[in-house]
């Protein structure tokens, strides 16, 4: 077992480490809250990255550092209306910013954003508007960044054509004899394919830009203060070049979901046009300025991209023998699976509500 304050030593931080517990629900690094004595003193956020899927770490590294300190800059020169609290890394001892162990791990550490908490569900419309907010501001914040700077820290991250090829291919190879009992998410997944392109033919034929973004942004990323404010967006492994519909839908995605992300029983995952009408109005009232007419009119489609895509990506990873996302029980990654495509339905079932939705807040925000 590794020994967790061994690997905090390696660290420059302020007091001495006294204990630690794993924390967070993320699907991909392993984190750890480090505790500091005397009491009260900065505790700190300890991560494994997983640099199977995170391979260039040095680069990984660079990213985070570039819009870690653009965002800080910003909050420091008293940009108003910037709620967020400065997320910074912690040098490690050869001034790197990561550690690699004997067993050739690679740790990470951050602040930890004292008295904040997210949620994995969330509890009401005033959240949902919080939380539009919150990555709009994002997005804001990082606008004047060049994108060209960041590099993309998993190649292809969201591009539909990768992500169907690798779906077929599992398709064929059927290393785990899982597809025959997988017709029905097969067809339903193929039927829809075409339709998915969308974003990224905008993109290819230059009529939606290329910005800085997030693209993991997952409703529980959001840090939320004791009077449920957002005040930190977290988890920037992913920020690079991408589309705005990447941020929009996926926030849509778990910030808008009746139902947990690997609901099993499907008649409890719906859209919930509240939630979805309290963060597009968030978004929309900071986004709205800077966003173009072709950017507006898909966002609603984005919703349905996103989740399409992530129930892709889980299911390709069931076929696949489940070697990408962490599971927690036999079949989890089908089940996450079933409960993306069953939202993409519900979606599907409520898109003319969606589209006005957005069209009339985009009216209110012109
Ligand atoms: C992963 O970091 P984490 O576990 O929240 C994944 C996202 C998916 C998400 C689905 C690097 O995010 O793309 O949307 O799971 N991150 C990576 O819950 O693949
Ligand atoms: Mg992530």
């Amino acid at each position: 077992m590794t020994d967790i304050l061994k690997i905090v030593q390696e660290f420059r931080i302020k007091g001495k480490p006294n204990g630690f517990e794993k924390t967070g629900s993320g699907h991909i690094n392993d984190s750890y809250r480090i505790r500091i004595s005397p009491e009260g003193s900065q505790e700190y956020l300890l991560q494994r990255i997983n640099h199977h899927i995170f391979t260039d770490v040095p680069l990984l590294t660079d990213n985070i550092l570039k819009v870690t300190k653009h965002i800080s800059q910003k909050i420091h020169s008293g940009v108003s209306g910037v709620p967020f609290v400065g997320l910074s890394l912690i040098p490690s001892g050869n001034n790197i910013f990561f550690h690699k162990d004997e067993d050739g791990n690679y740790w990470r550490m951050f602040n930890f954003i004292e008295g904040s908490r997210s949620f994995d569900l969330v509890p009401g419309p005033e959240l949902a508007y919080e939380g539009g907010i919150a990555f709009g501001r994002f997005l804001s914040l990082t606008s004047d960044m060049d994108a060209t700077g960041l590099t993309e820290t998993i190649k292809d991250f969201h591009n539909i054509e990768t992500r169907l090829e690798a779906f077929r291919k599992v398709c064929i190879d059927d290393p785990c004899n899982r597809v025959a009992e997988a017709v029905k998410e097969i067809k339903f997944i193929e039927a829809r394919a075409d339709e998915m392109h969308t974003i990224l033919s905008l993109g290819r034929s230059g009529q939606i830009p290329l910005r800085v973004t997030h693209n993991d942004t997952k409703f529980n990323n959001i840090l939320f203060d004791s009077n449920n404010k957002a005040i930190c967006i977290v988890d920037l492994d992913t920020v690079m070049p991408g589309y705005v519909h990447y941020d929009f839908g996926d926030a849509i995605r778990t910030g808008a979901n009746s139902g947990a992300e690997d609901e099993a029983d499907l008649m409890k995952v719906n859209i919930n046009l509240v939630l979805f009408k309290a963060y597009s109005k968030g978004f929309l009232e900071i986004a709205g300025e800077f966003l173009t007419e072709v950017e507006k009119a898909h966002l609603a489609f984005s919703a349905r991209f996103m989740t399409f895509i992530i129930g892709l990506r889980f299911f390709t990873d069931y076929l696949g023998g489940d070697t990408y996302y962490k599971t927690h029980f036999p079949y989890h990654n089908l089940q996450r699976a079933r409960a993306q495509l069953k939202l993409v339905q519900s979606m599907e079932e409520n898109a003319s509500a969606m589209e006005t939705i957005i069209s009339d807040l985009c009216k209110k925000s012109n």
